[in-house]
């Protein structure tokens, strides 16, 4: 079904420099993936901190100002919590362990990514919903303009930010377009029956999980007509939490997504379901098995093992070129071919 790159993994922790002196990339992963100027490029999400003392935990912040904060605690101190790796919990606060930003990298083949020499190519967050930092961002082309949807992380919580570009210059920073919590938001690259539509996430306590949304907006800004369409399954591998991957792909069946889902274990795969190309919130199909599961050593061991994560594809006719991150810690690629895919959907569940 998948064929993963023989060089994997195609970017580690090693191939890209800090942004500041003294800290530590632990983490390259989850990068948005686009063709621009007769090259592939990805947009790297970047995991950072600084080199880590012995018996001390610290981590970056962001100050609204723009400079960093270090905060330290001493990793005996009772307040603090550190079961997730991801996290650090501390007297009821949860801040996140490391600092992530966006950076570009480009490739003539789409196997091996250089850093560009003619364009900046890092992404900082900003402001006072990005003080965590900024992530996994999905890149789609609409109306020849590259609309950048990605997390924004905060003390005010994890919503989903909008920027746009046509150089990857000068980036137009439209702020929260969903907000907390809400991330995995997939905008579809055409307009339906006069709308734009777009996959989201939102979550919270109570009734309701980690679901599926679809919205649709008139300008890609405002968006209403919320519907839950797809829901995690119990005892299944998506059991936990589902979030779409990267722009739905437009197939004769109708609009094909890729999507991850995880269990109580933290185990994340991916899927893939169908949408009706005319009313894209009837989901026709779903995968009942995996498209992909963690298998290999990279992707069972990391900073976060047993993950692979996709935001990021690109396709050629019949075939899809995933970008995923496994194990939080590394990039990798894969292809599968869209008639696959749609053969290994199931009808009804
Ligand atoms: C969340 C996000 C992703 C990450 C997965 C697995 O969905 O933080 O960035 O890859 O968890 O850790």
């Amino acid at each position: 079904m998948v064929t993963r790159f023989t060089s994997n993994p195609i970017l580690t922790t090693h191939d890209l420099p800090p942004s500041q002196s003294g800290w530590v990339v632990e983490c390259v992963l989850n990068p948005g993936a686009f063709r621009f100027r007769d090259k592939i490029w990805l947009l790297v999400r970047v995991a950072e901190r600084p080199q880590q003392i012995t018996g001390k935990v610290s981590f970056p912040v962001m100050h609204r100002d723009g400079h960093m904060q270090i905060i330290e605690f001493d990793q005996k101190d009772p307040n603090l919590r550190l079961s997730d790796p991801r996290l650090v919990g501390y007297n009821g606060h949860t801040y996140l362990s490391t600092y992530s930003h966006l950076r570009l990298m480009c490739s003539d083949d789409g196997v091996t990514f250089y850093e560009p020499d003619d364009i900046p190519g890092t992404i900082m967050g900003q402001g006072v919903l990005e003080t965590f930092g900024i992530e996994d961002c999905r890149v789609s082309l609409i109306d020849g303009i590259y609309h950048l949807t990605y997390t924004q992380v905060s003390e005010n919580g994890v919503g989903v930010g909008l920027m746009q570009t046509s150089d990857w210059k000068t980036f137009n920073r439209q702020g929260m377009i969903l907000p907390p919590t809400n991330k995995d938001c997939a905008l579809f690259e055409e307009k339906i029956n006069g709308s734009y539509y777009c996959l989201h996430r939102p979550s919270g306590h109570g009734p309701g999980g980690n679901f599926i949304w679809i919205a649709d907006s008139p300008d890609l800004l405002h968006w209403g007509g919320h519907q839950c369409i797809l829901r995690t399954r119990e005892g299944m591998w998506d059991s936990v939490r589902v979030g779409a991957g990267a722009a739905p792909i437009r197939t004769d069946a109708g609009w094909l997504e890729i999507y991850h889902g995880a269990d109580e274990h933290h185990r994340y795969c991916l899927g893939a379901f169908l949408m009706d190309i005319q009313d894209p919130s009837r989901v026709i199909a779903r995968s009942v098995s995996p498209l992909m599961e963690p298998e290999t050593d990279y992707e069972k061991r990391g900073f976060f093992g047993n993950v692979v994560f996709t935001n990021g594809h690109l396709v050629d006719e019949d075939t899809i070129t995933i970008y995923y991150g496994a194990s939080d810690e590394v990039i990798c690629g894969a292809t599968m071919s869209i008639t696959g895919v749609l053969d290994h959907l199931s009808r009804g569940v």
